[in-house]
């Protein structure tokens, strides 16, 4: 006898429901079930870029240290941000780090965190909520922006200085990406602290960034050398080492030589193969911010969070120091990141 369509379904699922109901513990009677491994996700923007490798080689040192497991995706854009959320749910984490690709996705992002019981902490980019301002409920960890960009404008006008450059002969170019607050204060800082040191500000010239990648440091500062010929030397300063080293390609397209350039980066994790070419280039310093250390301590927090409720500081900044072809290999080796 053959059931009809319908109703051997239905069948199927009662059989089905009831298989689970009778499932027993496979532990022996009385022994505690060894706890679930806690799973934690770790989401960046741009995984090609060293500074996310780095963050991602931190995290998984805190894994190893507290035995957690680290799930790393990278989230180009809204929807794989979006997507990989319902993959960390549907593989049982608890929680996740994220640069995020856009800060305006902070909202989205938190909601659906909610709704599938994720915790989130931000890394480097801060979540902006539909009115334009950080959403403060969000732990976040990122570098001191300001300061580490006013680090970076006071070593600009220290090595101009050191190499007796007259101010009449130099103008300096600031790649700034400023529809990010991060970005907008490093670069904020960099030109105050180049003012500050008596620079003349009429020479302090902006060009923006359409992409936050080499080809978009050399695109704004190719848009602007063509526009301001006749300069002797150039300081070169941005958001960040890709930023900074894509402005010192366009100097070189002009032909201007590592004897007339200055250029400042900060991060200090993108800019190592450029320290290690065999002659100085016209990237003379970056203002070192520890990637490993961020991606430790913000899966270090969540972890805890997770495991115990303690939930994280609301904002926690990181400090800057300068690397220079000189110093790089003992400072990160001292870092633990080389
Ligand atoms: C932002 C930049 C990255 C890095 C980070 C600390 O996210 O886009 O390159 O500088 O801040």
């Amino acid at each position: 006898m053959t059931f009809p369509r319908l109703p051997r379904l239905f069948l199927t699922l009662i059989v089905a429901f009831l298989a689970g109901c009778s499932k027993q513990p496979s532990s022996p009677a009385g022994a505690a079930a060894a706890p679930a491994k806690i799973k934690l996700g770790y989401l960046v923007k741009q995984p090609e870029e060293p500074w996310f490798q780095y963050e991602w080689k931190g995290a998984d040192a805190a894994a190893a240290k507290y035995g957690f497991e680290l799930i790393k995706i990278a989230v180009p854009d809204g929807e794989k941000t979006l997507a990989a959320i319902d993959s960390l749910a549907a593989n049982g984490a608890q929680g996740f780090v994220i640069c995020t690709p856009d800060v305006r996705l902070g909202p989205a992002i938190v909601a659906k965190a909610r709704a599938a019981g994720l915790k989130v902490v931000t890394v480097d980019d801060r979540f902006l909520g539909a009115d334009g301002n950080f959403l403060t409920e969000v732990p976040y960890l990122g570098l001191s922006a300001t300061k580490i960009g006013r680090m970076s404008g006071v070593t600009l006008a220290a090595e101009m200085q050191r190499r007796g450059w007259a101010a009449a002969d130099t103008a300096a170019c600031i790649v700034t990406f400023e529809e990010l607050a991060t970005c907008r204060e490093r670069t904020d800082g960099i030109i105050a602290a180049l003012q500050e040191s008596g620079f003349p500000a009429d020479r302090i010239f902006k060009t923006p960034q359409r992409t936050t990648d080499i080809p978009g440091g050399l695109d704004a500062a190719n848009a602007l050398l063509a526009q301001k010929s006749g300069f002797k030397h150039w300081l070169v300063a941005g958001m960040n080492d890709s930023a900074t080293l894509g402005a010192v390609r366009a100097t070189e397209g002009q032909g201007y030589t590592a004897t007339n350039v200055i250029g400042v980066g900060i991060g200090g994790m993108d800019c190592l193969d450029e320290f290690r070419k065999p002659a100085p280039t016209g990237f003379h310093c970056s203002i070192l911010a520890s990637a490993p250390q961020e991606g430790y301590r913000t899966t270090e927090m969540l972890y805890f969070w997770v495991k115990d409720g303690t939930p994280p500081p609301p904002d926690t900044r990181t400090e800057g120091q300068p690397v220079t072809r000189e110093n790089f290999e003992r400072v990160l080796k001292a870092e633990g990141v080389l």
